[in-house]
């Protein structure tokens, strides 16, 4: 394989000058700001946001049932060994079916919305579950019409059972953890508005017990963004592709997991198995997601240099 040497990229992308505008976006998306005082120890809620039960401020997370005794029971790998740390800022927020105490059940965090054609809203997540089948816990992320409860948008539906379930098939994405599974770490989601889907929403992101409430889920959400994004380059998804998304690249440039017989040394380009013992990269500048980061890459990032909504 060749490679275009790294001082020639620098060069490349150094050449293009700045554009972009800033527009609206949701307020406090970053769960930076905290509302006070807090209800109870570890549980500061999020500003401006609206919330049932429990849906709280963190700036780490491990959960409390995971006991070294069951650490192989749970495949939640990131989690286990460091714990969950924010995506941008220093807190993100977290939803859980039942760690208040007092209260158990199914916990809502929503925001009134008004996205534009073009505009796309995205974010990181993390799904978490310490429950098994068939007590499928799921979290979903939708959009309903403030005037009409039956107008919605299913985005995502992270749990158990969720690829096989008949009442999911209008989810955008689906995804399965398996039982006391997790996502492995943060996730990204995106979703684009068109004519037709572009309208005020509620924004609900919710985490739901199902038979009972005797183990508990997760979501974890940050980093969420209603803007102007680029199609793709946009590795730190901040809506614009500038230096920062560079380094992140540049730092996997020649990683390459396209042939499993023939991997790298984990410590240089970052790979694990997954619960179903597939080569998992976490190669940020893959953004063909081919497992390999190349001359392809760099020609995607170069041809959205500089695009998008500058904030
Ligand atoms: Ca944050
Ligand atoms: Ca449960
Ligand atoms: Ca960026
Ligand atoms: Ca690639």
């Amino acid at each position: 394989m060749t490679g275009t040497p790294k001082a020639l990229v620098i060069l490349i992308l150094m050449s293009l000058l700045p554009t972009g505008v800033v527009l609206s976006a949701l307020t406090n998306s970053s769960f930076e700001i905290v509302d006070v005082p807090s209800r109870a120890s570890g549980f500061d809620t999020p500003a401006f946001w609206d919330i049932i039960h429990y849906t709280a401020v963190k700036d780490h997370f491990e959960p409390k049932d995971l006991k070294d005794s069951e650490k192989n029971t749970f495949w939640w790998p990131e989690v286990k060994s460091d714990g969950l740390d924010a995506v941008s800022g220093n807190y993100f927020v977290l939803l859980s079916t039942g760690d208040l105490g007092w209260v158990t059940g199914n916990s809502i965090l929503s925001q009134q919305i008004n996205p534009a054609e073009g505009q796309s809203i995205s974010f990181n997540y993390f799904f978490g579950t310490l429950d098994y089948i068939p007590y499928n816990d799921y979290a979903s992320v939708r959009l309903i019409s403030p005037t009409d409860p039956n107008d919605v948008i299913d985005l995502l539906i992270v749990g158990l059972d969720t690829e096989t379930n008949d009442g999911y098939e209008n989810y955008h994405q689906k995804i399965d953890v398996g039982r006391h599974g997790s996502t492995e770490g943060w996730q990204h989601f995106e979703y684009r508005f068109t004519e037709a889907t572009a309208s005020e929403y509620i924004f609900e992101v919710a985490v739901y017990d199902v038979l009972d409430t005797i183990y508990r889920s997760y979501i974890a959400l940050d980093n969420i963004n209603l803007c102007y994004a680029p199609e793709y380059g946009d590795i730190n998804h901040d809506c614009f592709v500038d230096m920062t998304d560079f380094s992140l690249f540049a730092a996997d440039w020649l990683c390459d997991c396209s042939d499993p017989d023939n991997l790298p040394d984990p410590n240089d380009c970052p790979w694990t198995l997954d619960r179903l013992g597939n080569v998992r990269t976490n190669f940020a500048g893959d953004i063909n997601n081919d497992n390999a980061v190349n001359d392809t890459d760099l020609e995607m990032l170069t041809e959205q240099w500089l695009s998008g909504e500058k904030k």
